[in-house]
């Protein structure tokens, strides 16, 4: 897979989130998230130990290789080699990108495409820092307060246009973001979006991936 040309064309970044999805159903609600068009998929498995969150890993590794979308983990980069995952995505109290990076290729070098390294920022200035750190992408927010990551304050709409215009790295805006709001987003200058508990609780999660997939497009194209 070239993860790199897939990550700068990404524009619905899903995440299978274990607080939302029952382990027995992550195969099923990867299929949805597949076929509903999401680009990048992360498993984000927080209070799992490593063996269950490898074993997670192994249950749909191979299905997003076929549908040739990277399977990123939250954070976790020294499981990527033996994952066979596309990469590892760290917060800012985790590791550097340096140190991700190195945990998560270490193995690798050379063999297969490097790992992609994703770092979550909830400023400009940490965005700015991401860049320096050569982080692969970034996730900017939360926008609005959400349940998904409780206890961070919101940033709001105001610097999206501004992160968008000082970082030449995908910007993912997350938190928050549902199909109600999506249009908001966008017209703040949003081009890619992270959604969890918007996709993770529809009735219809193809559906709901699809919608929001389809508004980004549009935006692309326009
Ligand atoms: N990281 P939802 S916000 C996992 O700002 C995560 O870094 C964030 O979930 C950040 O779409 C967030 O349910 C939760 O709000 C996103």
């Amino acid at each position: 897979m070239e993860q790199m040309k897939a990550i700068s064309d990404a524009l619905l970044y899903g995440i299978l989130d274990l607080g939302y999805v029952d382990p027995e159903r992550l195969e099923q609600v990867t299929e949805r998230l597949l076929v509903g068009g999401v680009d990048v998929i992360q498993l984000r498995a927080k209070g799992f130990d490593e063996e269950d969150i490898e074993g997670f890993a192994r249950r749909v590794i191979a299905l997003c290789e076929e549908a040739g979308v990277p399977l990123i983990l939250n954070d976790h980069p020294e499981l990527v080699p033996s994952m066979g995952a596309h990469g590892a995505h760290v917060g800012q109290d985790d590791f550097t990108v340096a140190d991700a990076r190195w945990r998560a290729g270490r193995a690798l070098a050379g063999e297969v495409p490097l790992p992609l390294i994703g770092k979550s920022t909830h400023s400009l200035a940490q965005a700015l820092e991401a860049v320096e750190q050569g982080a692969d992408y970034i996730g900017f927010g939360p926008l609005f307060a959400t349940p998904t990551k409780p206890g961070r304050p919101a940033i709001g709409l105001e610097e999206i246009a501004e992160v968008h215009r000082l970082v030449n790295l995908p910007v993912f805006c997350i938190g928050g973001i549902k199909r109600e709001n999506l249009e908001l987003v966008l017209n703040a200058g949003a081009r890619r979006v992270v959604v969890v508990s918007g996709i993770l609780q529809a009735a219809d999660i193809a559906g709901y991936c699809r919608d929001v997939k389809t508004e980004l497009l549009a935006r692309q194209r326009a």
